[in-house]
């Protein structure tokens, strides 16, 4: 049985992505959820994870800990990770890359918190940059392979690795330029496995400093849904 490795699901994008593809299409794994606490991750992440970083599949004696990683591993097993079309797999891969080193000034000024819903101070010319161009990608995927789903009927790997961004314009309210772009974020947010996902994090009471103050400091918290903090 795979063992997937994750961090608070208020919190963690990255995680996001390899548990919503395995729950999607069905593939049984067992969930370690570690929670952030700042400084002494680096020490206690290690003992599952080189990087200290989630998340991080373990399979037997194999250790895969990076997110893009996970989806190459799975699909070796799995063939319905990736679309089955060579064309669609080939573009669902880039889209997916794209994700995983790109968007920097969504990644950085729109932190994910599931659970809260934010006022940003301001929206700058490189976040709306990075908006203009996930709406021209998904617009793309979507008309090149019909839908629903962004490399064609499928839900595979691709949409996983933008479930977190659906998350993002959610709680920050975020606009994409196209109908298209707005739908397909509202079909990611009421994925079955996305949900389930989401109300786990509104679950969690655990809060992490290091995380709170990012989402403090870029704007105005209007709503907090997440069940009270432990303290
Ligand atoms: N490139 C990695 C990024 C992993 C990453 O940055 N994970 C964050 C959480 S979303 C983390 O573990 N941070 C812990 C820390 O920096 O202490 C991937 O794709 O898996």
């Amino acid at each position: 049985m795979y063992q997937l490795h994750i961090g608070n699901k208020n919190y963690s994008s990255w995680s996001m992505r390899p548990w919503i593809l395995m729950r999607a299409i069905n593939l049984p794994f067992n969930e370690h959820l570690h929670l952030f606490a700042g400084s002494a991750n680096l020490t206690a992440f290690k003992d599952f994870s080189p990087t200290a970083k989630v998340p991080c599949l373990h399979d037997d004696n194999l250790v895969i800990w990076d997110s893009l990683a996970i989806a190459e591993y799975l699909a070796e097993q799995h063939a319905e990770v990736w679309p089955r079309d060579v064309h669609a797999r080939a573009w669902a891969r880039c889209a997916s890359a794209e994700m995983h080193s790109g968007f920097p000034a969504l990644r950085n000024e729109c932190s994910m918190s599931i659970g809260v819903r934010i006022r940003l101070h301001a929206q700058s010319a490189a976040l709306q940059a990075d908006l203009h161009r996930m709406d021209a990608l998904w617009t793309d995927g979507l008309q090149r392979f019909g839908g629903p789903w962004l490399a064609g009927a499928s839900f595979t790997a691709v949409d996983a690795f933008f479930a977190p961004v659906a998350m993002r314009i959610q709680t920050y309210g975020l606009s994409l330029p196209s109908q298209t772009g707005m739908a397909y974020a509202s079909r990611l947010q009421s994925h079955p496995a996305v949900l389930e996902w989401q109300a786990a994090a509104l679950l969690e009471t655990a809060r992490d400093a290091a995380h709170e103050d990012d989402i403090m400091a870029c704007g105005v918290v209007l709503q907090d849904l997440r069940a009270p903090s432990a303290g």
